[in-house]
C-alpha cells in the first residue's frame, strides 16, 4: 500500500489558524489588562488544557510530564523522535508570540502529517514547557530540563515571591515530584529538537526576510546584587552622612550600561530588576537589591565583562560604605545549534522561498536545557520592529504560514 500523501502546505490558511491560536491563547493571563502568565499557576493550568485540546484535535497523543510540559506525540516508523516545541509561561506584560509561537508552529505541523495518517520514520513529539522566562522562581528552564534528564533536585527547595517551594508548587499542580525522573528522554530517542521562535530583534524586517535559521542561542550571567546602607529620614539626614542603597544602585545600573556600550555590541548587560523591601518617598533607601542580566555570543568576553563589573561594584560599596553580598546565580555558556540541522533548516526555508539569514540569538530559550539531550534547531519569525517582551509583539499571519510550511519541509525530508 502507497504511502498517504499529505497535501501541500496551505500558508495562508496556516498562518490565519497560527495567528487565531495565538490570540486564543493570548487570552489566558492572570490579570485583565495584561498578558502575565506563570509557571505551575492556574493560568498555566488553563493554558495546558487549551494546547491539550488543540493536539488532541490534531490526532496526536497526549500526555503531560512532573512538570506540567504538555506532550503531543505522532508515532513513526521507529523509536526515535523529533522534538519540537517552545514554553507557554510570558514575562509579566508579555506580548502574544514569545513561545506560543513555537508551540503552535509544532501542533500545526505535526497536524500536517497526522491528519493525513502519514507515518514517518520517526516520531513526532510536540512539547509546550512551562518554565522559560524565570518570572515565578529564580532558576528558569526547569520543564526543558527535566525532559533533557538534567533536573537538578535541589531546586525543588527555590521559593517564589509568595515563599511556596517549587516542591509544593509542583504537588499543587496536581503533579508528583518524584515523577521528575521519569519525564526525561533518553538519548536514543530524543533523535532531536527543533523550535520556531520570534527573533525577538530587528534584523529579519531590516533585511526584509520573513524567516531566519540560529546559529547559536547567546550566553548568559546573572549577578545578584544587594547593597546594606542605612535607612533614614528623607528631611533630616545631612547629604554627606548618608549610606544610600538606592544611589549605590543607580551607580551599579549606569556603569553596567556604560561598560557594556564600551563592548561595541560584544556584550549587552540589563537590570530589569530592583527590589527595595522598605520603600517609602520619605526614607533613604537602607536596603535595595538588583539583578544584572548580562549576555554575549563570546563565553569569554562574558566572563571577562562579570569581572569587571564585579570589582566595579565592590568599588561603588567601598566608596559609598555600603555592605555588600553579590552571588553569581547564572553562567549559561553559549549554545551552539547543530550545523547538520542549520543546514537542513535553512534548505527547508530556502525552498518556500526566501533566503534565510543566519542569525545568533540575544535571547535564551529552551533549547539551551535541551542541546545537553540532542542536537537542536531554531527556526527565527520576524516580528515587527524587533520588539519582544512587550504587549506590541507582533508577528504576521502569513511570516507564521510561512514559517509552519517551511517546518513541515524541514520534517519531511530530517534525516535523523
Ligand atoms: O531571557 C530570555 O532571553 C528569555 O526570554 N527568557
Ligand atoms: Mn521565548
Ligand atoms: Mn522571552
Amino acid at each position: 500500500m502507497s504511502e498517504p500523501v499529505s497535501s501541500s502546505p496551505d500558508i495562508t490558511a496556516l498562518g490565519e489558524r497560527a495567528d487565531t491560536m495565538i490570540r486564543t491563547l493570548g487570552s489566558i493571563s492572570a490579570e485583565p489588562n495584561r498578558l502575565v502568565r506563570s509557571f505551575l499557576t492556574p493560568e498555566h493550568r488553563a493554558a495546558a488544557d487549551l494546547i491539550a485540546k488543540w493536539m488532541r484535535a490534531a490526532k496526536l497523543d497526549v500526555s503531560e510530564d512532573a512538570l506540567g510540559t504538555v506532550r503531543g506525540h505522532w508515532p513513526g516508523g521507529s523509536k526515535k523522535r523529533l522534538l519540537i516545541g517552545s514554553h507557554i509561561d510570558t514575562v509579566i506584560e508579555g506580548g502574544l508570540f514569545d513561545g506560543p509561537l513555537g508551540v503552535i508552529a509544532g501542533i500545526l505541523a505535526a497536524e500536517h502529517f497526522a491528519l493525513a495518517g502519514r507515518k514517518l520514520n520517526f516520531g513526532l513529539d510536540v512539547l509546550a514547557f512551562g518554565d522559560e522566562e524565570g518570572v515565578r522562581f529564580p532558576r528558569t528552564l526547569a520543564s526543558s530540563m527535566a525532559c533533557a534528564g538534567i533536573f537538578d533536585a535541589d531546586r525543588l527547595d527555590i521559593t517564589d515571591s509568595d515563599g511556596i517551594t517549587l516542591r509544593d508548587a509542583i504537588v499543587r499542580y496536581g503533579k508528583n515530584p518524584a515523577d521528575i525522573a521519569a519525564a526525561a528522554y533518553t538519548p536514543d530517542v530524543a533523535a532531536a529538537f527543533v523550535e520556531v521562535h520570534i527573533e525577538q530583534g530587528p534584523v529579519l524586517e531590516y533585511k526584509n526576510q520573513p524567516l531566519g535559521v540560529v546559529t547559536s542561542i547567546a550566553g548568559q550571567s546573572y549577578l545578584n546584587v544587594e547593597f546594606i546602607g542605612e535607612a533614614g529620614h528623607a528631611g533630616t539626614v545631612p547629604m554627606m552622612l548618608r549610606r544610600d542603597a538606592l544611589a549605590g544602585s543607580a551607580e551599579v545600573i549606569l556603569l553596567a550600561e556604560k561598560l557594556a556600550r564600551e563592548t561595541k555590541g560584544e556584550v549587552v548587560a540589563t537590570v530589569g530588576l530592583v527590589r527595595i523591601p522598605a520603600a517609602a518617598s520619605n526614607v533613604i533607601p537602607g536596603n535595595v537589591a538588583l539583578i544584572v542580566d548580562i549576555r554575549s555570543g563570546s563565553d569569554q568576553a562574558r566572563r571577562r565583562f562579570v569581572d569587571h563589573l564585579k570589582a566595579e561594584i565592590r568599588a561603588v560599596a567601598d566608596r559609598r560604605e555600603l555592605g555588600l553580598t553579590m552571588t553569581q546565580t547564572r553562567d549559561v555558556a553559549t549554545t551552539p545549534c547543530d550545523p547538520a540541522l542549520q543546514e537542513a533548516m535553512t534548505n527547508a526555508v530556502r525552498a518556500g522561498g526566501g533566503e534565510p539569514l543566519l542569525l545568533a540569538s540575544g535571547a535564551g530559550h529552551d533549547g539551551t536545557a535541551m542541546a545537553r539531550l540532542c542536537p537542536i534547531a531554531m527556526m527565527f519569525v520576524r516580528c515587527r520592529g524587533g520588539v519582544s517582551h512587550n504587549p506590541a509583539e507582533y508577528a504576521s499571519p502569513s511570516d507564521m504560514g510561512h514559517a509552519v510550511a517551511a517546518l513541515i519541509r524541514f520534517i519531511e525530508n530530517a534525516k535523523l
